[in-house]
This record gives structure tokens, C-alpha cells and sequence, in this order.
């Protein structure tokens, strides 16, 4: 077993300022088991790299435990592939609590942004499925989750749509875990309350999604239902944020549905009765592989644009209060970085080293300390650049 490689406990607030001084932000999954968190994390860091090619920005896995993770995800995942078929249970589930560490690199240490996103196994989410001995690292993992600044809800497209039954539809919150998604949910926009200036976003990424577009090779289109379904299953969800966060201005909630695999098609899907507990169903999808079997990950960009958006909005802010507190007393910076904790401290802290950079390149005509600035500059415009870019029309927004 691949040891857990930091407690997110040490996860202090929504965004911070990392060893070297870059920004961390923080994402959370919530999820059950075998719903798709992994395989969306690891996705995001594929598609990354591909949205950033041409750029001299890069996307990087960090460090040793994370790249071990991936390529263990990559190497399963390619296996399955090249099998033809699989379910859900061809790729091992988390054991653990980890904390993946993805890097929009600039090459220049001290700049750049790192995504931490926290993942775990997802029967930890319920009481009835956790393990003993693991609610110290439960509770770790609410705090963590508490206080990002994104939430992600990865949602089985495949579990709502081939429910066509009404003991299905019965099964359907417990397989999707609803309940605890709801309760975490909750936690999380009370949290946010607390914080009502700070850019807060909420995404619903309905994966597994491959046979209901046809826009990734798929031969039907019923994104529509899919969207119903979503609404339906999920209203509590949707209507805890006005209710929880009233004072949130700026809470987004997106609809961003994900083909982390791309290249398959369900072939049939089970609701396989529970042995230890009567009238309990589980679900089991079965896939084939679509020729050539090539992964074709579709609907990360709009995570991507979405998450570019609160950093720019975040940054907007700061540089507007920064400006403000200028006028009221000479020093700002000092002062900015006492009264804030959290997501708009460390955004400060990139802005400011950005301009740290600019200022030594200013200061001096080493060709490094211009190289610095020119890259720390290039992130700002390709983060701006991918806010600017619309959302795909999978993309809806509440
Ligand atoms: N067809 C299809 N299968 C997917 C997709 N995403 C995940 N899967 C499959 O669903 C299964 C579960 O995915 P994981 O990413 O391991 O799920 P998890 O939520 O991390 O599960 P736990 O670690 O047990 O909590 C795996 O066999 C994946 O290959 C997808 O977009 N499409
Ligand atoms: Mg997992």
C-alpha cells in the first residue's frame, strides 16, 4: 500500500501559500465508493497537460507519492482498456486518505499554483460502510473538506440513467450516497458563510457519462434527461446553497458532466440484490470498449475554466481591497496579510510575488530575473485566457 503522503489536516485554509511561497489551492471530492473521484482527479491531470501544450505553462504531478498514484491509476486503467471490457470494479479502489499535489508550473520555484485535491475512499463518506479505526482520519478529511474553496460532487451518470424500475429508484440515493453527500454539503456552505467574500464554487460533474452525448463518439444524445435527473436527484443539494449561504455572493454552482475514460460504451448495467441486508440493490455497470481504445477525456476543460474563474475573481478582489487599504495607510501589505486568513491571503501572497519577480527584473538585468517575471506573467495570462474561454454546451449553471 502506497503510504498517505500528508494529513490534510495541515490543510489550514481554503487556499495557502505553499513551502516555497506558491499559492495551494484546495479542492475537495465528495463521493461514494466506486463513484469516479479518482479516475476524475487523474483525468484532470491528463487534460491539463494537453489544454496547456503550446504554453510555456505545464501541468505536473508533485512529487514521488503522487506520480506513483497516477501511473498505478494509468497503468490499471490501461489494462482495462486493452481487455476490451470492464466494470466497476476493474480498477482497485482507494485505500486510503491521499492528497494528490498537481502543479500549473511555471519552471521558476516559489511561482506557479498548486492543486491539491484531497481524495479517500469513498465508503469512509457513510457510517455504515467506515471501517473501524479510521474516524481520526475521517475527521481529517471533513476538516479538509470543510475548508476548500471548491467542492466537487462526482455524480454516476450510469446509476441514474439506467435506473428504469421503481425498486431502482429506490436504490438510487443509497448507491449514489446522497444523504452524506447532502451532509457534507451543508458543512461545507456554512463554512462559506462564515467567509462570504471569498469566491466559493460548487460543481456537479456528473462522470461515467459516455453513452448519453454524442459528442465523444457516443451514438445518442440524452444529455438532457441527464440534466433532469441530476436537478432531480441532487435538488437538496442544489437548494442548500441559497438556504445555507444566503450571504455568499459570489457562490457558483456548475453543472459540468466528465467522460473520464471517453472510449467506452455500457453494454448493460445490473441492480444486483444485497445479500446481508433484504430489499437493498447494488449497482454494477458493465462497458465495452469503443475501437481504438483510446482514453478521450472529455469535460475536464470545464473544470479547468471554472476553477480559473474563481482564482481571477479572487485576485480581482484583492486587488481591489489592496488598492483601497493603500489609500487608508502606507502599509498595506503587511496589514492585508494580518487581517485575512485564508483564500484571499494567499492569493495575496501570488500577487505579490508576482510583483516581487517584476520588481527584481526591474532592479536588475539578469536574464533569470527577467525569465522569472516573463513566466510568473505568462500563468496570470493563461489563467485569465482559460476564464475568458466559454463553458462547452454540456455545461449548465444554476
Ligand atoms: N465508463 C466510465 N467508467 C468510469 C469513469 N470514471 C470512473 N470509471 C470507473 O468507475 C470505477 C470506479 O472509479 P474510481 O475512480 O476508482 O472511483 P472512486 O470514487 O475513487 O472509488 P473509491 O476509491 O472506492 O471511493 C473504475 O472502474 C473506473 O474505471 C467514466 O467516466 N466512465
Ligand atoms: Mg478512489
Amino acid at each position: 500500500m502506497i503510504p498517505t503522503n500528508q494529513a490534510p489536516a495541515a490543510a489550514a485554509s481554503a487556499a495557502a501559500a505553499g513551502e516555497d511561497g506558491r499559492l495551494v489551492y484546495r479542492i475537495g471530492m465528495v463521493g461514494p465508493s466506486r463513484v469516479g473521484k479518482t479516475s476524475l482527479i487523474t483525468a484532470l491531470l491528463h487534460d491539463g497537460q494537453r489544454l496547456l501544450e503550446g504554453t510555456p505553462i505545464s501541468m505536473k504531478a508533485v512529487g514521488t507519492a503522487t506520480q506513483k498514484r497516477l501511473s498505478q491509476h494509468r497503468r490499471e486503467l490501461d489494462g482495462s482498456l486493452l481487455a476490451g471490457e470492464f466494470d466497476a470494479g476493474a480498477l482497485g479502489g482507494s485505500q486510503d486518505q491521499f492528497t494528490f499535489h498537481l502543479l500549473l508550473d511555471t519552471g521558476i520555484p516559489g511561482t506557479g499554483i498548486e492543486l491539491q485535491l484531497l481524495d479517500y475512499p469513498g465508503g469512509w463518506l457513510d457510517p455504515h460502510t467506515r471501517p473501524a479505526g479510521v474516524d481520526a482520519q475521517w475527521e481529517e478529511c471533513e476538516r479538509f473538506l470543510e475548508q476548500c474553496s471548491v467542492l466537487v460532487v462526482p455524480v454516476d451518470a450510469a446509476v441514474l440513467m439506467e435506473a428504469t424500475t421503481a425498486s431502482h429508484l429506490r436504490a438510487v440515493p443509497t448507491v449514489l450516497g446522497t444523504p452524506q453527500v447532502t451532509d457534507v454539503v451543508r458543512s461545507w456552505l456554512k463554512r462559506r458563510n462564515e467567509r462570504p467574500d471569498e469566491p466559493a464554487l460548487l460543481l456537479l460533474c456528473p462522470v461515467k457519462c459516455e453513452s448519453y452525448f454524442d459528442d465523444n463518439g457516443g451514438r445518442r444524445d440524452q444529455s438532457a434527461t441527464l440534466l433532469q435527473w441530476v436537478r432531480k436527484v441532487y435538488r437538496q443539494v442544489i437548494e442548500l446553497v441559497p438556504n445555507e449561504a444566503p450571504d455568499v455572493r459570489s457562490m457558483r454552482v456548475v453543472y459540468a458532466p466528465v467522460d473520464t475514460i471517453g472510449c467506452v460504451e455500457i453494454l448493460r448495467a445490473d441492480w444486483l440484490p444485497e445479500p446481508d441486508e433484504p430489499g437493498a440493490l447494488t449497482f454494477v455497470a458493465h462497458y465495452g470498449v469503443r475501437p481504438p481504445g483510446e482514453r478521450s477525456v472529455k469535460g475536464t476543460e470545464d473544470i479547468m475554466i471554472a476553477l480559473c474563474r474563481q482564482l481571477v475573481s479572487g485576485r480581482q478582489k484583492v486587488e481591489e481591497r489592496e488598492a483601497g487599504l493603500r489609500r487608508e495607510q502606507a502599509d498595506t501589505a503587511q496589514t492585508f496579510a494580518e487581517r485575512d486568513e485564508g483564500f484571499f491571503r494567499n492569493i495575496w501572497y501570488l500577487v505579490s510575488g508576482e510583483r516581487r519577480l517584476r520588481a527584481d527584473a526591474a532592479r536588475s538585468s539578469r536574464e533569470e530575473a527577467i525569465q522569472a517575471a516573463e513566466r510568473a506573467r505568462a500563468l496570470t495570462g493563461i489563467v485569465e485566457s482559460l476564464a475568458r474561454r466559454a463553458h462547452s454546451d454540456r455545461v449548465h449553471q444554476w
